[in-house]
């Protein structure tokens, strides 16, 4: 994934030779157009997503700070003194907060995340709370490869992945991703990861349809943004939010329903679309325990521990190197 406002890259976005811009024209010219989901997070973006993290029908996010609030110890036992922790996509750091009050013995804490102003805002926030943690805040897709600090390069590294992220890559990707992160965490590595679990559609559907509609603002925000950004000409209004779950593939998939047949204008290109189809925007794929910690053995790891909550609505899992 790039991403198109804050990495300083010499092509300004809305350029065709901007990545991101080659990826959005490519999205929306197939047959069944698509976007990518990091489209979502500008800082309006990322405002609403917080917004989310904060409503009654999202589950996840209160539920799984409840999983690693009661895992916190476990996890710093089996956490070497002078280990650093690596977060990928560390977006506000709120949960890693409950960890870091656990871990007392890190020699640091490395933030990576692709938005500057929530690493600034983290990192100051973090600064106040634990005034003796190192922090190197990253900016760059966690995806790619990790430097870290010389310094740090020998130091036992505990991978933090919260907020099941990884549901948003197809089982493929995902794989691909937990067994570069092995790479980057090294033999000693070890990564705590949260996974949302499968459940009745009753609590499912309304955690992506909130009555509120911030969900729906979130994902049109996209269209907003790439007519400021992209000088895109998507008429908002024309487009309705929707979010299902498709059990074949056991994923939410988000989409941008066009209301009536229209075309837009991206970027010197002309997009037809007829009344009802849609963009799809996000997908969320929802495991079982069993099933998730299967794709962590394919991707070169051993499923140590699983915390879950009294419900069964989302799984904090502790994997660590096999051998
Ligand atoms: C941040 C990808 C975990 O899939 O639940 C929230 C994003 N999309 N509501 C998720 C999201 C719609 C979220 N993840």
């Amino acid at each position: 994934m790039s991403q198109i406002a804050e990495k300083q890259t010499p092509d300004a976005p809305g350029s065709a030779k901007d990545p991101a811009a080659r990826v959005i024209l490519a999205g929306l010219s197939q047959s069944r157009k698509t976007l990518p989901c990091f489209l979502f997070y500008d800082v309006h973006g990322s405002e609403l997503f917080e917004e989310i993290t904060r409503l009654p029908e999202y589950y996840p996010t209160r539920t799984e700070a409840a999983i690693i609030e009661a895992a916190a110890k476990d996890i710093a036992l089996h956490t070497p003194p002078g280990s650093v922790l690596v977060e990928f996509g560390s977006g506000s750091s709120r949960k890693t907060e409950i960890l870091l009050s656990a871990l007392p013995s890190l020699s640091a804490y490395v933030p990576i995340d692709v938005s500057r102003s929530a690493l600034d805002e983290a990192s100051a926030r973090l600064a106040v709370r634990f005034p003796s943690l190192r922090v190197f805040p990253t900016l760059g897709d966690f995806a790619e490869h990790l430097s870290l600090p010389q310094a740090l390069s020998k130091r036992p590294r505990l991978g933090f992945f919260p907020g099941s992220t990884i549901g948003n890559f197809a089982p493929a990707d995902a794989c691909d991703l937990l067994s570069h992160m092995a790479e980057n965490l090294g033999p000693s590595g070890r990564l705590v990861i949260g996974v949302d679990l499968r459940k009745d559609l009753s609590i499912l559907l309304p955690a992506y349809n909130d009555a509120d509609g911030v969900t729906a603002d979130f994902n049109l925000n996209i269209l907003v943004r790439l007519n400021r950004e992209m000088g895109a000409d998507f008429n908002v209004d024309d487009f309705a939010h929707r979010a299902v779950f498709n059990r074949e593939e056991s994923r939410i998939e988000m989409h941008l329903v066009s209301l009536k047949a229209q075309s837009v204008e991206l970027l010197g290109h002309s997009f037809a679309f007829a009344e009802g189809e849609s963009i799809h925007t996000e997908n969320s794929y929802k495991y079982s325990i069993p099933q998730f910690k299967e794709l962590a053995r394919r991707a070169g790891w051993f499923p140590r521990e699983v915390w879950t909550d009294p419900k069964s609505l989302f799984s904090l899992h502790e994997l660590t190197i096999a051998h």
